[in-house]
């Protein structure tokens, strides 16, 4: 126990139903005589990078609940926002020979060692939300949103929103993260229609709402009213740069407008409050659908090497309606 807090990681172990097998004995069944396994012979191991966020509260608590639901044993790694926290983890799944490792890699670069160590040890690694830089054959699957798309879509909504004309200012996910990276390069991708509205600073935020409250501030001293657009890559950013904006004296989604992403309960506060102009969907809820594939990887079904999840983009005008129908 000293050990595990001293090497700065929280490890559940959230149910283990399935008492009748061992963690060695779990991993030989799946060539079990008696034919394929079921969920509670599973031992997954999952390796999230932190809790930065209101979508990232509730992608553990979808990993968490789901596991509960069908009664596998979960071994839950929360990485605290370090690289080295999941390098750390995912080798001691490896040790524990866990059926199958999920993890939702903090950075796109890095992992090649660690996952050829997982290859090496028959360990499908599922990587969830987030994709990871490596060669297709150390990973069996990604679970998870296009990025890019959403950066376009955030584009497109925000065109409409400035008519085509603006000084933005980029809040940007944490650098060298997957959907950092793609919100930026989607963004610009459909921006480059629009010569009259221009990306004036870009700083990243590291997709927390303090950051993203920080580096308005800064944004503001700088620029001052010179910006009248706003992009944050997820919306607890954006909850960052509202307050700044009011603490400026200026208001937010009036004098500049917000466009974010993610689709969190907060968002939705924030536009019934017509702070916020715009949300880009990106689901969290991938519990079920990671279970769905770790079970099938398990008993050498075949499955997608991309499984996106489908979302949409909502607006102020009907936020009202929809916040009690979220689920995060
Ligand atoms: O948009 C952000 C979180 O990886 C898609 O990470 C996820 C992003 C999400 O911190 O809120």
């Amino acid at each position: 126990m000293l050990f595990l807090l001293l090497s700065g990681f929280v490890l559940l172990s959230v149910s283990c139903q399935s008492q009748t097998l061992s963690s060695t004995q779990s991993s030989d069944a799946q060539f079990a005589p008696n034919g394929e396994k079921i969920y509670e012979d599973l031992i997954i191991g999952f390796v999230q990078l932190g809790a930065e966020s209101e979508w990232r509260v509730a992608n553990t608590h979808s990993i968490k609940e789901t596991a509960e639901q069908l009664s596998l044993e979960l071994r839950f790694y929360d990485a605290q926002q370090k690289q080295e926290n999941q390098i750390e983890a995912v080798r001691r799944l490896i040790t524990q020979k866990v059926d199958v490792i999920g993890i939702s890699p903090i950075v796109e670069t890095g992992w090649e060692e660690v996952f050829q160590e997982a290859k090496d040890a028959g360990i499908p690694i599922i990587l969830v939300d987030r994709r990871a830089d490596v060669p297709e054959d150390l990973y069996v699957s990604y679970l998870g949103s296009d990025f890019l798309e959403e950066g376009r879509n955030a584009a497109r909504v925000m065109a409409k929103l400035v008519n085509g004309s603006a000084n933005v200012v980029e809040l940007a996910g944490t650098p060298d993260s997957a959907p950092a990276n793609d919100r930026f390069e989607g963004f610009r991708e459909v921006m480059k229609d629009y010569p009259n509205i221009k990306v004036i600073d870009s700083q990243t935020g590291d997709f927390t709402l303090a950051r993203g409250r920080e580096v308005m501030a800064e944004f503001l001293q700088k620029y001052g009213t010179q910006i009248t657009a706003v992009f944050a890559h997820n919306d607890d950013m954006a909850l960052g740069a509202i307050q700044a904006i009011e603490a400026y004296g200026l208001r937010p989604g009036v004098d500049i407008k917000i466009v974010s992403v993610d689709a969190a309960r907060g968002a939705f506060e924030a536009m019934i409050a017509g702070k916020l102009n715009a949300t880009v969907e990106c689901n969290p809820l991938l519990g079920p659908q990671f279970f769905e594939l770790a079970l099938k990887v398990v008993n050498g079904q075949p499955i997608p090497k991309w499984v996106p999840s489908i979302e949409s983009i909502f607006f102020p005008e009907n936020a009202i309606e929809i916040l009690p129908t979220r689920k995060y």
